[in-house]
């Protein structure tokens, strides 16, 4: 057993996520700020060099501008360091006029990527999700299963699981059967509430993969979940990894148990937010042993004049003068302004709220000015008249479009 194999990330960030809307009218999925600093794809890029994953391609193709000035502004690696890279990679249109036609088709195209460095095994992620997971520790299980491919899989609550790929598997982790999100998933033996759902991360052995995608693009196919790993369970070993194993490490030599959490529509993206939240939060940010990297922003510390602030993440730069902010993230360099109030809220940065304007369980996207007085949350109506509102009521308050130079005055 190879105990320091070389490794290859492909981290899939094309994604449309259509059900963030608007969060996505913009940007792609990957892209949409996530907690007090973060984008969501820092996640996925977090957890891979925490894990000594340095050479990184991350594919886009949907509205990816956003996603890729926050690479390009976040992710430098040294450049001086050979295998030390994020890279961004558009679509290159190398098999004919179109874009990715699916998850495969991407990775397909750009197999090039692949066959000019050779590494021993390459990790196919998605990054559309919130966690934390050590890398190396699914590489070990691959490798002690002596697997061509292995999936990252978690107990999912059935009710969800129609969104997933289901697997079944036997109780050392070989897969036998894998479905893209069936429309009736499979209970898990025991545990007739959850089915064991795909995490969308997948460890393949190159050649395996290779072989694979080539063999599938000449089928016309082009999806990891639809067609390449069904089809590899008849021919391959194939292993779920179960995540709910795996441990970062934490501080005063406390290991944090697994996250994760799939944030593809409004309502797990607020709850993922609330994770945050607390004395014991079920996701722990505050973790030197496991930094979750985003932008090197520079401007200042967040001032507070005035006001009472209760259980909430403030970001750099925000300027709170006065009012209550309660069970809320706000992001760099808001500007919260006299008797406002926050309850249960997500603001993102550049946004002004001023005087006395009430929010309660709204999530108000960057760039905006909410004027004085104003109320949302409190009288649904008129929230749909103006606003996008969720299944459960949640107020998504549109990207604006203003940047006020005067923020700091
Ligand atoms: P979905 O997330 O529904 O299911 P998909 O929309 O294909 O699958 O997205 C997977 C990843 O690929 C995301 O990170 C997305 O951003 C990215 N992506 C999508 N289309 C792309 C393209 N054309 N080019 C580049 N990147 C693209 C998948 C699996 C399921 C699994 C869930 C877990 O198919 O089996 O259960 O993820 O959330
Ligand atoms: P998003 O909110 O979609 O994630 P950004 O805010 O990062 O995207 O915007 C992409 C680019 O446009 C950045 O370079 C940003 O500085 C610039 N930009 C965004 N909004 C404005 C604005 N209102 N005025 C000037 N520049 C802006």
């Amino acid at each position: 057993m190879n105990s320091n194999p070389t490794i290859l990330a492909l981290v899939l960030a094309g994604g449309e996520g259509s059900r963030l809307y608007p969060l996505t009218a913009v940007r792609s999925k990957p892209s949409v700020p996530f907690g007090g600093r973060f984008r969501i794809v820092d996640f996925v890029l977090s957890n891979l060099v925490n894990s000594g994953i340095h050479s990184i391609y991350l594919l886009v193709q949907y509205k990816s501008q956003s996603l890729i000035e926050h690479v390009n502004h976040a992710w430098t690696l040294s450049n001086a360091i050979p295998d030390q890279f994020v890279t961004v990679v558009p679509p290159q249109m190398r098999e004919g006029p179109e874009w990715f036609q699916g998850t495969a088709d991407a990775v397909y195209q750009n197999l090039n990527l692949i066959g000019s460095r050779e590494p021993d095994m390459v990790a196919v992620f998605g990054a559309d999700h919130i966690y934390r997971m050590d890398v190396r520790q699914m590489v070990g299980f691959h490798q002690r299963n002596g697997a061509d491919v292995s999936v990252a899989a978690i107990p999912i609550p059935l009710g969800l699981a129609s969104s997933f790929g289901v697997i079944t598997a036997d109780d050392d982790g070989r897969v036998s059967d894998f479905i893209e999100k069936p429309e009736q998933p499979v209970p898990m033996p025991g545990r007739s509430n959850c089915a064991y759902g795909s995490m969308g991360n997948y460890l393949f052995n190159t050649e395996v993969l290779k072989q694979a995608l080539l063999e599938s693009s000449e089928r016309g196919e082009n999806d990891f979940g639809r067609h390449i790993l069904p089809r590899l369970i008849r021919s391959h070993k194939v292993y779920a990894y179960d995540f709910s194993t795996n441990r970062v490490p934490g501080i005063h030599a406390y290991e944090e148990p697994a996250y994760w959490r799939d944030v593809g529509t409004i309502e797990a993206y607020y709850a993922a937010h609330m994770d945050l939240l607390g004395l014991e939060p079920r996701f722990n940010i505050f973790n030197p042993k496991w930094r979750i990297f985003s932008s090197g922003y520079q401007g200042p510390s967040s001032k507070i004049i005035d006001g009472k602030i209760k259980n909430s993440l403030i970001g750099a730069g925000a300027i709170i003068k006065g009012g209550s902010i309660r069970n809320s993230i706000v992001r760099r360099e808001v500007m919260i302004e006299e008797d406002v109030e926050l309850e249960d809220c997500i603001i993102m940065d550049y946004t002004i709220i001023r005087k006395g304007a009430r929010l309660r369980r709204v999530i108000v996207d960057r760039y905006n000015t909410i004027a004085a007085g104003t109320q949302i949350g409190y009288d649904s109506d008129a929230d749909r008249a103006r606003y996008h509102v969720s299944e459960s009521g949640l107020v998504v308050v549109s990207r604006g479009d203003e940047l006020s130079a005067s923020r700091y005055s």
